[in-house]
């Protein structure tokens, strides 16, 4: 009975709340006779005070804290799959690894990053030697690799003011395995495309001149940004020149590697005047 009574006080406080707030907004007018039904309800029930007791809210905006309460306690609940792509793309990768050798000097990359570059720097003499790198791949995977036959300048000469001054050569091959079943996956051949960045010297007369700087004369393109990314466009490069192995002379760490039929010793369309390459391949 105490709370009937309460609840009638309550109630006649709302309609006099939403009478007030109905001289501020008209469009409350609407909401009066809620507000007095939500009051009577409550106090019918009796057992369910929670209506009656907010009446600032209800005549202020009708029924919409409501909504947004129980809008909140939905979001948690609501079931959400198990995302599993992230669990498909680690599965379809392998380990590979990809033996090298290059005169005088290469740097690999896989899928756009960097995974080995050459250990010897290219200014030791006689920098010739085998590298293997491993890394994780998912097919189809694309590998670039930049290769440097030295020069001591733009010139493209080496061994400048001394007897052997000369045009140094280039030449390099590659192959990749797969770790788990011991296959080679991918060998050098005249299907890379290749980019060459610096020639010199185009005019090779001047081979034995005293200032080699001075006469020789060399073309240097910009190497393209992105051009180890995986969708870069390596469509207009040329294909990769196959060189044999009397042409190449391959001296120290060549014998190390047991190379596979298929591997070919490859560079641009000139050993000597060809000294920086870029070479491509998607694995397939
Ligand atoms: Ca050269
Ligand atoms: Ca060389």
């Amino acid at each position: 009975m105490t709370i009937f009574v309460l609840l009638l006080t309550i109630a006649g406080v709302a309609a006099a709340a939403g009478l007030l707030l109905m001289r501020v907004d008209h469009k409350l007018k609407r909401s009066l006779p809620l507000v007095l039904a939500a009051a009577l309800l409550a106090a019918s029930c009796g057992s369910d005070t929670s209506i009656a007791t907010t009446p600032d809210s209800t005549s202020s905006s009708a029924a919409v804290p409501a909504e947004e309460a129980v809008d909140s306690t939905d979001v948690e609940p609501s079931p959400i799959e198990a995302d599993t792509s992230s669990g498909d793309s680690a599965g379809g990768t392998s380990t590979f690894q990809i033996e090298v050798w290059a005169d005088n000097w290469m740097a690999v990359y896989i899928d756009g990053e960097l995974i080995g570059e050459d250990s010897v720097p290219i200014t030791t003499e006689r920098s010739f030697n085998a590298e293997v790198f491993t890394f994780e791949a998912a097919y189809p995977f694309t590998v670039a690799i930049e290769a440097k036959d030295f020069k001591e300048t733009d010139s493209g000469i080496e061994y400048i003011g001394e007897s052997n001054q000369q045009m140094g050569d280039g030449g390099m091959i590659a192959q990749i395995t797969d770790v788990t079943t011991g296959e080679v996956v991918a060998a050098t051949d005249s299907s890379w495309s290749t980019l060459v960045v610096h020639q010199a010297p185009l005019n090779t007369e001047c081979v034995r001149d005293t200032d080699p700087d001075a006469t020789c004369e060399f073309l240097i393109l910009d190497t393209p940004t992105d051009w180890v990314a995986v969708d870069f466009d390596d469509s207009a490069w040329a294909h990769a020149t196959v060189w044999s192995a009397a042409d190449v002379s391959p001296k120290d760490g060549y014998d190390e590697i047991s190379w596979d039929d298929t591997a070919q010793l490859i560079w641009g369309t000139d050993l000597e005047v060809d000294n920086t390459i870029l070479l491509r391949a998607t694995i397939s």
